[in-house]
């Protein structure tokens, strides 16, 4: 396996088949800050790169999935005054354009059966991770997917005005990004979103990880695995081309935002606890 650098809020190993990630920072909620989401992107290359890997899995800890994109980073991106940015837009294409489109891009693009193990909330850029991966199971009825745009002066980001519609159903997706209302667990229950609840209390993220993974390992038992690389390859053409449109067109969209600067007045009034989101 080719080295990679380490990183104290996500943890990786291989199992059999299995790439699995983890997110390893329960106490800010797994937030998440740009170079953190360039850390998620290398390791999915690693996993994609990898001929024993069959199956990629996303863990988390604690009782959040993970709470996005983490304000005190950026806080540190708006501080980033340096004489290297000749203006806001270029400021922007750095911090922000060219960090979602490369982790969007990754989840995208990845040739590995992307499983999410959903142990509760996941919000923003991570939620739209989330509805990336190809399977996703629950931890219990507490888990939603929350997309705070409209109330961060943002709009869609990481494919999600593809994702959603196709996971929930336009008019579904359209009544709770407007409103900045999250798609609770019966939504993703009734679209098929989540493929099994493992009904286990919020306390107990260790034991679903690990109850999870022993049932995937029972289900892969006796599969042609390669069978399943191409069956994911043929089933990520009907949407491919979409998704690669509306990466650009996303962060294309949202640049106009942060240049003006909304969502930085908006995440600065969320991390002084001014702002908070409907839940
Ligand atoms: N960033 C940093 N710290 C966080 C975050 C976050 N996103 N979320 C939670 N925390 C911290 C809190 O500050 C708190 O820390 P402390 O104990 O030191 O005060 C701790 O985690 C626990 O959080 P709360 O006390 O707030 O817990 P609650 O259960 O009351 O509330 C919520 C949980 C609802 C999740 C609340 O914390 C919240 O609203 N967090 C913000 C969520 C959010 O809006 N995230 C951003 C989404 S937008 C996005 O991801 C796209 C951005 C694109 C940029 C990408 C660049 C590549």
């Amino acid at each position: 396996m080719p080295e990679i650098r380490q990183n104290e809020k996500i943890s990786h190993r291989i199992e059999g088949p299995f790439f699995i990630i983890q997110l390893i920072n329960p106490d800010n909620l797994n937030a998440l800050e740009g170079e953190d989401y360039i850390y998620l992107g290398e390791l999915l290359e690693l996993a994609d790169k990898n001929s024993d890997v069959y199956f990629t899995i996303l863990q988390s800890s604690g009782r959040f999935f993970s709470s996005g994109a983490d304000f005190k980073g950026i806080a540190k991106a708006q501080e980033d005054n340096g004489a290297k940015y000749a203006s806001e837009t270029s400021k922007w294409l750095s911090n922000f354009v060219a960090r979602n489109v490369y982790v969007t891009d990754v989840f995208i693009k990845h040739s590995k059966v992307l499983v999410c193990c959903l142990n509760g909330p996941a919000i923003g850029l991570s939620a739209a991770l989330v509805a990336l991966c190809d399977i996703v199971y629950s931890m219990n009825d507490k888990v939603y997917l929350l997309y705070p745009f409209a109330n961060l002066g943002l709009v869609t980001e990481g494919g999600t005005a593809i994702s959603l519609p196709l996971k929930f159903g336009a008019n579904t997706t359209y009544e709770r990004l407007m409103f900045n209302k999250p798609f609770n667990y019966d939504i993703m229950t009734k679209s098929g979103f989540i493929s099994k609840n493992f009904n286990m209390p919020s306390s107990n993220t260790e034991a679903f990880n690990a109850e999870l993974l022993k049932e995937l390992k029972g289900k892969v038992e006796g599969l042609y695995l390669p069978s399943c690389l191409g069956m994911k390859k043929l089933l990520k053409s009907n949407h491919i081309g979409s998704f690669n449109e509306i990466n650009s067109m996303e962060v294309n969209e949202s640049l106009k935002y942060w240049v003006d600067g909304e969502p930085l007045r908006r995440f600065s009034q969320l991390g002084s606890k001014q702002r908070k989101h409907r839940l």
